[in-house]
Parts: structure tokens; sequence; C-alpha cells
């Protein structure tokens, strides 16, 4: 089979692919909230990730089988300027805390105002407030969760990486936002690609150049 064949039939088994990011401090259980959702596996131990890393899940919403590609980012600060260049290219953000630790909840306006300087304005996003079965070393109440969720306009669930809570409901919630908005996901997809097309142009028009010079 050649490349095209395989190509095409990549394309035929799933009706759209969404590309979401996970975001949120070092700790909150990104990884682990990956690994539960995509494999139904959870560790105690923590290892940190380093750069990004992604996992693929296929969900049916509507009819219609969905292919959704979502990176896992590191909290870790000095990761930072890798994750950064990854986010002009996602269709739709989850932003998490986890409820034992106030700190990450107040951090979850930077990680906005990230999302909001990186990726532009209106970008679909969807607060998880992670760790719910830890809810006797709770530091953070649900209300102010949910209030917050409700001020940037986002969906809002209290997750838990270890027994899945909510994690099926959360994933779908922000597919379905961003697939309500997929008119401009298809159209900023086709955007880069022409991009794509028109920078592959330029640099076959620069090796012609260099193969007549000299
Ligand atoms: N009890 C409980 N522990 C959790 C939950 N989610 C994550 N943990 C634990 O919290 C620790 C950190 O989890 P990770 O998923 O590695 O955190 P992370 O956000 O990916 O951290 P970085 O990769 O450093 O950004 C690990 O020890 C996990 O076992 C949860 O929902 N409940
Ligand atoms: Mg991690």
């Amino acid at each position: 089979m050649n490349q095209i064949e395989e190509d095409e039939l990549i394309e035929e088994d799933y009706d759209e692919k969404i590309k979401l990011m996970i975001l949120g401090d070092s700790t909150v259980g990104k990884s682990s909230i990956l690994n539960k959702y995509c494999k139904n596996e959870f560790y105690e131990k923590y290892i940190s990730t380093i750069g990004i890393d992604f996992q693929m899940k296929y969900i049916n919403i509507n009819n219609k089988k969905i292919k959704l590609q979502i990176w896992d980012t590191a909290g870790q600060e000095r990761y930072r300027v890798v994750t950064k260049n990854y986010f002009n290219t996602s269709d739709g953000f989850i932003i998490i805390y986890d409820i034992t630790n106030r700190e990450s909840f107040n951090n979850v306006t930077n990680w906005v105002e990230q999302i909001t300087t990186l990726a532009g304005e209106g970008i679909k996003c969807i607060l998880f407030g992670n760790k719910s079965d830890l809810s006797s070393q709770r530091q953070v109440q649900k209300e102010e969760g949910k209030e917050l969720a409700k001020k940037y306009n986002f969906n809002f669930y209290e997750t838990s990486a270890k027994d899945g809570n909510n994690l099926e409901e959360g994933f779908k919630a922000i597919t379905m936002s961003v697939m309500s908005d997929i008119k401009s996901v298809i159209s900023k997809r086709s955007k880069s690609s022409i991009l794509k097309k028109q920078n592959n142009k330029k640099i076959n028009k620069n090796e012609n150049k260099k193969e007549n010079c000299c």
C-alpha cells in the first residue's frame, strides 16, 4: 500500500479530528487525568511530565466518530517555552486545578491569560477541579470553582483521576463545545494548510535557486 492510500484509510477512520490541550500547575493531575481517560490507568507515584506529549481517544457524539488528540503539558515553569509553541494549534483547552491546593486554583487566571495571549480570544476552554476523591483535604470549595468558570463562561466539573469521577462528562462537554464552533476550526486548519503549502513552495523555489546557482 502506498502512502496516499494509507493516508486515505486513516482519514476515513473518523468524521472529525479535534486537538485538545491540558494545562495547569504541576501535580494537579494533568497526566493522571489523561491516563485514566484514555487507558483507564491510575498511578499513585508522581512522575513529572517533561515537555509535551499526547494520547488519542475516539468518541461518538451525535453519530459522529471523533478522534481526540489530547496534548498533556508539563506544569513546571522550566518547560513552558516548549509548551507555548503548541498553543495556537489547539482547538480547545482543559484547565485543571487541584481542589486540595489553593495556589493551583489562584493560578487558573494566569493560565487563562496565557491562552488568550497565545491562542486568541474566544477559544473554547473548560475548567476541572481535580482530586475530588480527596474531599476531606479540600482547600477550594466547589462553589468557588463554579463561580470562576462562570466568570470566564467555561463549563466546570470536579473530577478525579483516581476514581474517574466526571471524566467522560468533562471531555464530552469540551468536545461538544469545540464542535459547536467547528466551522472556525476547519477554516483555521485550512488556513494553516494553505500556509504550509505556501512555505513548501517557497522552500522548493529556494532549492531550485540553489541548484541553478554557481
Ligand atoms: N487522590 C488523587 N490523586 C491524584 C489525582 N490526580 C493525580 N493524583 C496524584 O497527584 C500526583 C501528580 O499527578 P500528575 O498527573 O503527575 O500531575 P501533573 O499535573 O501531570 O504534573 P506535571 O507533569 O508536573 O505538570 C500523582 O502522585 C498522582 O497520583 C486524583 O484525582 N486523586
Ligand atoms: Mg504530567
